[in-house]
Order: C-alpha cells, then sequence, then structure tokens
C-alpha cells in the first residue's frame, strides 16, 4: 500500500519531509512519479487532475490538502472512496480574523484614508454605522467567524442548508429562508462550500435582495460570484464594495477587472493556509486509521458533496 500525493501549483518539498518523517517507512510518492498506481490506497490531492482517478483501482482515501473538497471530483469516485479534509483550530482563527479585520478596516474606512493619505487630504469623517453581519455557511469556519464577531459586539445571523439553532446568532436555512436572512445586513460573509447548489450564488438577484450599503466578503470560493453580476451591482450601486479573496482562476488574470475596481478589495486566497506541519498530523492520523480498520477524522458525507 502506498501514498501518493498529488498537490498542484506548489513546491511540496516541506510537505513530503514532514509526511516521510510522520510515516516512516510509508512508500510515498509524489505525482506523477509513481512506479504502480495499483498499491496507492491513499492520495492526498489538491486540485488533482480528473484523469488521475482512473488509474487508482484499488483506491480508498481521498484526503483533501485544504478544508475544501470541491478541487476532488467526486463524481469520478468510486461510492466506497472516503473523502476527508483539514480541520484545524489555526486555520479557523485566522478565518475568524480575516473576516473580522476586514470589517472593520471597512467601517473605519481604512482604505479610503490610505487613499488620502497620498494624496494628502486631511477629510475626518464617522465610521459606517451598521454592524449586522450575515454569514452563508455555519460550518467549522462560519460558527467560529461568528463567535468572533458577536465577541467584538457584531448582531450576526447564519444560513446554512439545514435548521441549526445558537444562543447568539439569529439562523435561516434553505431557499425559502433566504431573502428573510438577506433583508437588513450591512455585511455579508461567504463560507459556503462549493457544490452544484452554491456556485454562482453570489449572482444579481440575491444582490439586490441586499441592502445597497452592504458589503460583501467571498472567502470561500471564487466561483460562488457571477463576476459580471458583481460589477454591475456595484457600479450600480446595489452593493457598496466587496472584499474578495478567492477567485475563478488563481492567481487572478492581470487583466481582470477585480483588480482596479475602486470599490473591490483583492487578496491572494490567504485568509487562512493550511499549515503543513498540523495537515501532515492529519494525514498520518488517517492513513493509520486506514490501515488499522479504524474510522477517519473529518470525512465528508458523500451524499451532500461536503
Ligand atoms: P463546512 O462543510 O464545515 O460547512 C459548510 C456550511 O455550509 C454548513 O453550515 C452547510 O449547512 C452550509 N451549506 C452547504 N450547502 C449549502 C446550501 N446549498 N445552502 C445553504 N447552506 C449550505 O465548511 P467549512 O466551514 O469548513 O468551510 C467552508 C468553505 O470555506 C470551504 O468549503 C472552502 O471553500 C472555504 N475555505 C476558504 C479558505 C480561504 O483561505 N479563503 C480556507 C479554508 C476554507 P449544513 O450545516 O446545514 O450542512
Ligand atoms: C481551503 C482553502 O479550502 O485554502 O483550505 O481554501
Amino acid at each position: 500500500m502506498s501514498l501518493l500525493v498529488c498537490v498542484s501549483r506548489r513546491d511540496n518539498t516541506k510537505l513530503l519531509e514532514e509526511l516521510r518523517a510522520q510515516l516512516p517507512g510509508v512508500d510515498i510518492f509524489e505525482w506523477p512519479h509513481c512506479p504502480d498506481l495499483t498499491q496507492v490506497e491513499f492520495v492526498l490531492a489538491w486540485n488533482a487532475p480528473d484523469e488521475l482517478w482512473a488509474q487508482l483501482p484499488n483506491l480508498q482515501v481521498v484526503q483533501s490538502f485544504g478544508a475544501g473538497v470541491d478541487g476532488i471530483a467526486q463524481h469520478l469516485l468510486p461510492e466506497h472512496v472516503q473523502i476527508t479534509r483539514i480541520v484545524d483550530e489555526h486555520l479557523t482563527n485566522d478565518m475568524a480574523e480575516y473576516v473580522l479585520t476586514h470589517i472593520l478596516a471597512y467601517k473605519l474606512r481604512l482604505k479610503q484614508y490610505f487613499l488620502q493619505q497620498q494624496q494628502g487630504i486631511w477629510k475626518p469623517k464617522r465610521a459606517h454605522a451598521g454592524s449586522h453581519v450575515g454569514i452563508m455557511g455555519l460550518g467549522e469556519l462560519g460558527r467560529a467567524v461568528a463567535g468572533r464577531l458577536t465577541d467584538n459586539n457584531f448582531t450576526v445571523s447564519g444560513w446554512s442548508a439545514s435548521p441549526k439553532s445558537f444562543a447568539e446568532i439569529d439562523t435561516y436555512f434553505g431557499k425559502e429562508q433566504l431573502a428573510s436572512f438577506l433583508g437588513n445586513l450591512d455585511y455579508l460573509v461567504c463560507l459556503l462550500p462549493l457544490t452544484p447548489s452554491t456556485k454562482g450564488i453570489l449572482n444579481k438577484s440575491l444582490f439586490s435582495q441586499l441592502p445597497s450599503h452592504c458589503v460583501l466578503i467571498n472567502v470561500a470560493r471564487g466561483q460562488h460570484v457571477i463576476a459580471s453580476d458583481l460589477i454591475w451591482a456595484l457600479d450600480n450601486n446595489e452593493l457598496a464594495a466587496a472584499c474578495l479573496d478567492v477567485f475563478t482562476n488563481e492567481p487572478l488574470d492581470d487583466e481582470h477587472p477585480f483588480w482596479l475596481h475602486p470599490n473591490i478589495t483583492v487578496t491572494p486566497h490567504c485568509a487562512a493556509l493550511t499549515s503543513v506541519a498540523t495537515a501532515c498530523e492529519q494525514i498520518a492520523h488517517n492513513y493509520l486509521s486506514l490501515m488499522n480498520n479504524q474510522s477517519l477524522a473529518n470525512t465528508i458525507d458523500r451524499a451532500k458533496g461536503y
């Protein structure tokens, strides 16, 4: 049995070193350099090519090298294959910090003052008043963001697929309650997984249900947003601003209109980065659990796709 690492578009030297240290004696290969794909039962994947899966007849587990699993073509995997993901308190904390920081930065007009400083402009203004944040997705990350915001005196509403109840936040679920959820928000944070039902969810129709002073923060996936609808909403005063950490194509294309839009803040998919050390501990744990017929940590529900 061997472990295959197929983590695209990054230098995996440290990752392989750490994995080998955590799993001494285990055959660990990096795609495409694997002598016998029939021996592979466990794959660590991030943006793995679709053609890989059909070449692995003994595959048992695909572990995502991140919290999201949308980069794994689930429809190409046999039903018995388990999919796991990284759930890490540092990553969760980073996400909560990122969202709080960007909301406060907008509220306190930091970008505006930064630009004014460059032009020598002295123009004090009161901070933006609204403090009601809506979070789409109340999973590991959405719940942590909600907690950080309520700790900082924000009013939080959350929207999920199934009903939920939390002491400090108003909750909504399903398509029927989406409009009521959106109706009076000052900030909308997207922390949904990318699935066929959430792809393109941040579109003209949704933006038109938000108050026009609302600010969008998308830290989930680029494909949640219809880019032309977002630009239309910002240019037509349907939405005040957007902070985007994730994009359909990453790195963001040089010519993309998001770069220079005055009301868009772009960050390079850095809201919550997977730590190699913690990820390797979880991967080693899951690999050994598979070997010992024990249940794996942080498996997704294949029927739901997340
Ligand atoms: P979880 O799987 O823990 O939670 C997902 C949440 O979304 C759940 O509350 C779920 O509802 C809800 N949801 C799913 N589908 C729908 C739907 N159709 N309608 C309404 N609600 C829905 O995910 P995480 O919190 O761990 O992560 C969320 C996403 O964040 C990841 O998938 C990834 O794309 C992104 N991410 C981004 C990072 C970055 O650096 N920018 C870093 C890490 C992750 P229910 O609970 O009812 O099932
Ligand atoms: C993740 C991410 O899903 O980095 O972990 O986006």
